[in-house]
């Protein structure tokens, strides 16, 4: 009976019913906190540190670690999902909303299906990869320093990585040093190695 009920309302949203769920398919959970990175850690002093923010016209902005933390930071509690199946529930950060770090420089005022372009997230290491812009507006994404109550530990991308937590983890970045907004989608490092562009792990969007 539930079952139906179930199948009857996936029909009639036309998504799944993802209601009281929190392991998307093919997905387990895990209390560790796995760390996966296809280079190795960069050591990063904070006076070093730098994020640039490059629009696709108009001038960059740069950030040193102290203009970083004064910006306004706020606490996210999220599920993460790694393409490699684990999933971690209850994950606690703290950060910058993209929203704050792309303020002026996308039209935010849009429908938010409306195509605004797309970013390239550029890492201390060389790791990139690729999101398109309103998946980082509205409260969706955010570039996080904390973990846990705790400044965020270099093997996790510390100092600051980006936090997307409705896409697969690999969109994450960590390491973050430059985010380049692009007006087309152009493949980062996994997704020229295979991973799908978008990442959704509700719909299992692995590989393409
Ligand atoms: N710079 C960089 N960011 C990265 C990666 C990486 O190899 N390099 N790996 C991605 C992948 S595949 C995952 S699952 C998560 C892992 O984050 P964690 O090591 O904190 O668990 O970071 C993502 N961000
Ligand atoms: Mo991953």
């Amino acid at each position: 009976m539930m079952d139906a009920m179930a199948i009857v309302n996936r029909g009639f949203v036309g998504r799944p019913d993802r209601s009281g769920v929190k392991l998307p398919p093919g997905q387990y959970r895990t209390f560790d906190f796995p760390v996966l990175s296809a280079e190795p850690t960069p050591d990063i002093a904070l006076s070093d540190w730098r994020l640039t923010v490059q629009p696709t016209g108009g001038p960059l902005r740069s950030y040193r670690w102290d203009d970083f933390t004064a910006l306004p930071h706020t606490d996210i509690t999220t599920d993460i999902h790694c393409v490699t199946r684990w999933s971690k529930f209850d994950t606690r950060w703290r950060g910058v909303s993209m929203d704050v770090v792309l303020d002026g420089m996308v039209d935010t005022d849009t429908d938010t299906s409306a195509e605004q372009g797309y970013l390239m997230a550029h890492c201390y290491g060389g790791y990139t990869t690729n999101l398109p812009i309103r998946d980082l507006l509205h409260g969706q994404a955010w570039l996080v320093d904390t973990y846990d109550g705790e400044p965020l530990a270099a093997e996790h991308g510390g100092p600051v990585r980006l936090l997307v937590p409705h896409l697969y983890f690999w969109k994450s970045a960590k390491w973050v040093r430059r985010l380049r907004l692009m007006p087309g989608d152009t493949p980062g490092f996994w997704e020229s190695h295979g991973y799908h562009m978008y990442g959704d792990p509700w719909l299992e969007q692995r590989y393409s």
